[in-house]
């Protein structure tokens, strides 16, 4: 693979203090890389901040959205972005420093041979600091359901912390996903397994956000569990 064919994208919403130290790390391990940021009109000015420093980087994009659409749009628009615009691969992890920018030089090594390889919590080597017990058990019960129910090879479903072949996802209609929240994670692995896409994963240690709050909800986990059951059941194409 080249470098230079390579997108990272980052969603955003209220990451302003994060990505300011986020964006210099990510070049630190990828230094061609482009980097994507998919903002939702952020109150902290996030948005306004890239613009900004776009004006001064030319590795740098943003896709500005009018209000908060949700990650799961955010994260399809991401991908669309890299179909359109002819990357390789693009990389996605989260925009506040849960996903140590130095472990995609091991998700990019696994590239050869593999067309998704994700960032994985729960591999030997793997796991997660700083959650309270209601945040395992959220992510426990909806990766065992994800994995049971929609047959997915891999112990990790609901982290975005991935790098993607984009000839893989230039197969993917998506327009046609249910998910406009965090379960665009398992549903992507779903429809990429349903056309024989190769997985790896790589272990790494989820950190506590370094600033800003949480924006998922326990709504969001039930909503993801009834999109994994419609997908299971074959109502959704
Ligand atoms: N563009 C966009 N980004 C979002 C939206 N919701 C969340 N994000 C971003 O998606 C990433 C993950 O969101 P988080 O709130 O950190 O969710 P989480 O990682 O599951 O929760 P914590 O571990 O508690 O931080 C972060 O970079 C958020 O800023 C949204 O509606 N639109
Ligand atoms: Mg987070």
């Amino acid at each position: 693979m080249t470098v230079d064919s390579l997108l990272v994208a980052l969603c955003t919403y209220n990451e302003c203090e994060n990505i300011e130290a986020l964006l210099p790390e990510i070049w630190r391990v990828v230094p061609q890389a482009h980097i994507l940021v998919v903002d939702d009109n952020s109150p902290d000015g996030t948005g306004t901040l890239v613009a900004d420093w776009m004006t001064r980087e030319p590795r740098l994009r943003l896709l500005a959205r009018p209000g908060k659409l949700g990650l799961g749009t955010a994260t399809l628009a991401a991908l669309q972005y890299a179909v359109d615009h002819n990357y390789a691969w693009v990389a996605n992890l989260d925009a506040d420093f849960s996903h140590p920018p130095d472990t995609l030089e091991s998700l990019l090594r696994q590239t050869p041979g593999h067309d998704v390889v994700l960032a994985s919590r729960y591999v030997p080597g793997g796991g997660v600091a700083g959650w309270p017990w209601y945040r395992h058990a959220m992510s426990w019960s909806i990766n065992l359901f994800a994995r049971l129910l929609l047959r997915l090879p891999v112990r990790d479903c609901s982290g975005s912390f991935r790098v993607y072949r984009v000839a893989q996802v230039r197969q993917l209609d998506l327009g046609r996903f249910l998910s406009t929240g965090y379960s665009v994670l398992e549903e992507l692995l779903y429809r990429l397994r349903r056309q024989g896409a190769r997985f790896c994963e790589v272990p790494y240690q989820f950190a506590e956000r370094r600033h800003g709050y949480s924006k998922i909800r326990l709504t969001e986990g039930l909503r993801a569990g009834l999109i994994i059951l419609r997908l299971a059941l074959g109502l959704a194409g």
